[in-house]
């Protein structure tokens, strides 16, 4: 997308060179900057409450629906392509940091692409948060994940279960969203399965036997409706990693404490997904899905599998009743 605002002034200012030698060359005008180094493109959510979950289906998981508060945050308006991916890795592979999957995935036997527009796939959860790590650290911010309590020492390589305390939450760096923050962001003050009503259309998402032109595969980003808060493919493509460790029983023993900023259970042994993907039913995409899987995947379901930074805005936590 900033691509095609550059590419622009430049083919216009071949044009009026090419009729005209005498004629002044227009000056070709700086690209205006691009939001961040790594040309990954944020919207603003504001800071709100939402009632979670849902009572649709038979997925008793999703149950209660629970009211739950957030602060404001900034998110990736796009599923991380792998163009950002390979970008950022680099730099970081550059820069101290080793990720667990070095070796390029994503592929055409499972659907996934190297196009440098389609989403990344098959990226385990520890390196999703290694990657937001290195974002950081490539725009000269602070970084959000360490490797203890102390948070002195970055997380830079390995697999490592960080804690909720070892989370610098309100640092400028990047992480992965949490549970509660994703399906905010999803829903956009919707209340219905999907942020654009109770069905899906193959013009809204990809997923499974929609009918469009990418069965069975992976589209490029922002291919389909964008939602209110101007977020594109949170419906379907891939499934999204968020932070938190998979609670089956999480929203109904929260209680207030889950109802404030939740960042999921203490421990666990899956982590959650989100939105569902191309080979999802419409019923997995809904804004209330949950989804699950081990935290180091390499199975052929990691090639499903994507995610998207967020940041947050600062702000004064609520702490909720003393
Ligand atoms: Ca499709
Ligand atoms: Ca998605």
């Amino acid at each position: 997308m900033v691509l095609v605002l550059v590419a622009i002034p430049l083919l216009v200012a071949a044009c009026d060179n090419g009729d005209d030698d005498d004629v002044t060359p227009t000056p070709i005008p700086t690209p205006t900057p691009t939001p961040t180094p790594s040309d990954i493109e944020m919207a603003s959510i504001p800071r709100g409450s939402f009632s979670m979950g849902s009572t649709e289906g038979d997925d008793w998981y999703e149950r209660p629906v629970h009211s739950v508060m957030l602060l404001p945050f900034y998110m990736a308006r796009y599923e991380v392509t792998y163009a950002q991916w390979v970008k950022v890795r680099d730099w970081g592979e550059a820069h101290g940091y080793s990720f667990n999957m070095p070796e390029d995935r994503g592929g055409e036997e499972e659907g996934g692409t190297q196009d440098e527009n389609h989403p990344v796939t098959g990226i385990e959860w520890y390196d999703a948060v290694l990657w937001c790590n290195a974002l950081s650290e490539m725009e000269g911010r602070t970084p959000s994940y360490y490797t203890s309590s102390a948070k002195s020492t970055v997380y830079r390589s390995g697999r490592v279960d960080i804690q909720n305390d070892w989370v610098k939450w309100d640092a400028d760096g990047y992480r992965l969203p949490t549970e509660a923050e994703w399906e905010y962001a999803c829903r956009a003050g919707t209340t219905t399965k999907y942020s654009f009503g109770n069905s899906i259309s193959r013009s809204n998402a990809n997923y499974y036997h929609g009918g469009d032109s990418y069965e069975n595969r992976t589209t490029p980003v922002g291919s389909y409706r964008r939602n209110v808060w101007d977020l594109y493919d949170m419906h379907g493509n891939v499934s999204e990693w968020v932070w938190d460790w998979y609670g089956i029983l999480y929203y109904g023993s929260g209680g207030l404490v889950a109802g404030v900023n939740p960042r999921g259970p203490s421990s666990g042994s899956y982590r959650v997904l989100r939105g569902g993907h191309r080979r999802d039913s419409p019923e997995g995409l809904r804004s209330a899905a949950r989804g699950s899987s081990p935290p180091d995947d390499r199975s052929f379901r990691a090639d499903y599998k994507g995610f998207r930074p967020v940041r947050s805005q600062g702000g004064v936590e609520y702490k909720g009743a003393d």
